[in-house]
């Protein structure tokens, strides 16, 4: 048995990957009321009336706050749906998504 060989099956490489994955990004502005953003975060993105605050705040000062991150469609979806809103308002509340590093 000295000549036997020992043939490996080449190893499979993983075929699962993890899903990209995009922050939606909740911009300031002058004119839509603090009130009306906690009443949208609270709706869309199924936050607390003291999460949504939070982010509103921080979003206010900074300028823009990160409020959720979802896989692609979702972050698309919640982003457009939460413009929407404002915009039937005629507030200029706006959401964007950027792909998380
Ligand atoms: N800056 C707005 C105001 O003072 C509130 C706001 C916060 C708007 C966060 C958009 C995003 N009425």
């Amino acid at each position: 048995m000295a000549d036997t060989e020992i043939v490996r099956k080449p190893k499979a490489k993983p075929r699962v990957e993890r899903p990209k994955l995009y922050k939606v990004i909740l911009l300031n502005d002058d004119f839509t009321p603090r009130d009306f953003v906690v009443t949208v975060l609270c709706s869309v993105f199924r936050m607390t009336e003291d999460e949504a605050s939070l982010v509103m705040l921080a979003a206010h000062r900074q300028g823009a706050c990160v409020v959720a991150v979802y896989t692609r469609e979702v972050a698309e979806m919640k982003a457009e749906e939460a413009t929407d809103a404002g915009r039937s308002w005629g507030y200029p509340l706006a959401f964007t998504i950027e792909r998380e590093d």
